[in-house]
Protein backbone atom coordinates (compact mmCIF):
# COMPACT_ATOMS: atom_id res chain seq x y z
CA UNK A 1 0.00 0.00 0.00
CA UNK A 2 1.70 3.21 -1.31
CA UNK A 3 0.88 6.84 -1.00
CA UNK A 4 1.69 9.86 -2.83
CA UNK A 5 3.41 12.86 -1.23
CA UNK A 6 4.35 15.84 -2.57
CA UNK A 7 7.08 18.14 -0.74
CA UNK A 8 8.26 21.82 -1.79
CA UNK A 9 12.29 21.61 -2.02
CA UNK A 10 14.03 24.87 -1.67
CA UNK A 11 17.24 26.27 -2.26
CA UNK A 12 17.79 23.55 -5.47
CA UNK A 13 20.33 25.37 -7.82
CA UNK A 14 21.09 22.82 -10.36
CA UNK A 15 20.22 19.27 -11.83
CA UNK A 16 22.96 17.47 -9.63
CA UNK A 17 20.87 18.89 -6.41
CA UNK A 18 17.61 17.26 -8.17
CA UNK A 19 19.56 14.32 -8.51
CA UNK A 20 20.82 13.95 -5.33
CA UNK A 21 17.17 14.49 -3.51
CA UNK A 22 16.01 11.84 -5.99
CA UNK A 23 18.99 9.34 -4.93
CA UNK A 24 18.65 10.46 -1.16
CA UNK A 25 15.10 9.16 -0.73
CA UNK A 26 15.27 6.61 -3.73
CA UNK A 27 17.63 4.47 -1.76
CA UNK A 28 15.42 4.12 1.82
CA UNK A 29 13.71 0.86 2.19
CA UNK A 30 9.81 1.78 1.62
CA UNK A 31 10.09 4.69 -1.15
CA UNK A 32 9.18 3.22 -4.59
CA UNK A 33 9.75 6.24 -6.73
CA UNK A 34 11.24 9.68 -6.19
CA UNK A 35 11.04 12.30 -8.93
CA UNK A 36 12.79 15.68 -8.01
CA UNK A 37 11.72 19.15 -10.28
CA UNK A 38 14.42 21.62 -10.41
CA UNK A 39 11.83 23.94 -12.06
CA UNK A 40 8.63 23.61 -9.60
CA UNK A 41 10.77 22.97 -6.55
CA UNK A 42 9.28 20.14 -5.84
CA UNK A 43 8.86 16.34 -5.10
CA UNK A 44 6.71 13.96 -5.87
CA UNK A 45 7.43 10.37 -3.27
CA UNK A 46 5.91 7.07 -3.75
CA UNK A 47 6.31 5.50 -0.76
CA UNK A 48 4.36 3.05 1.79
CA UNK A 49 3.67 5.00 4.76
CA UNK A 50 4.24 1.77 7.15
CA UNK A 51 7.76 1.80 6.23
CA UNK A 52 8.50 5.53 5.70
CA UNK A 53 6.82 8.45 6.79
CA UNK A 54 6.48 12.10 5.78
CA UNK A 55 8.28 13.32 8.23
CA UNK A 56 11.44 10.55 7.27
CA UNK A 57 11.35 12.26 3.72
CA UNK A 58 11.62 15.66 4.77
CA UNK A 59 14.13 14.53 6.86
CA UNK A 60 16.04 13.18 4.45
CA UNK A 61 16.28 16.24 2.10
CA UNK A 62 16.67 18.65 4.87
CA UNK A 63 20.13 16.55 5.43
CA UNK A 64 20.89 16.50 2.06
CA UNK A 65 20.98 20.20 2.38
CA UNK A 66 17.87 21.82 1.16
CA UNK A 67 14.70 22.86 2.83
CA UNK A 68 11.72 20.90 2.66
CA UNK A 69 7.69 21.17 3.76
CA UNK A 70 5.09 18.54 2.80
CA UNK A 71 2.41 20.48 0.88
CA UNK A 72 0.28 17.31 -0.09
MO1 LIG B 1 24.61 22.33 -8.17
MO2 LIG B 1 23.28 22.05 -5.74
O1 LIG B 1 26.35 22.94 -8.54
O2 LIG B 1 23.69 22.27 -3.88
S1 LIG B 1 24.68 20.60 -6.70
S2 LIG B 1 23.82 23.96 -6.90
Amino acid sequence: RHEVTRIEVLGMHCSACSTAVETAMGAKKGVQKALVSLTLKMAEVTHDPQLVEEAELVALIEEAGFEARVVG
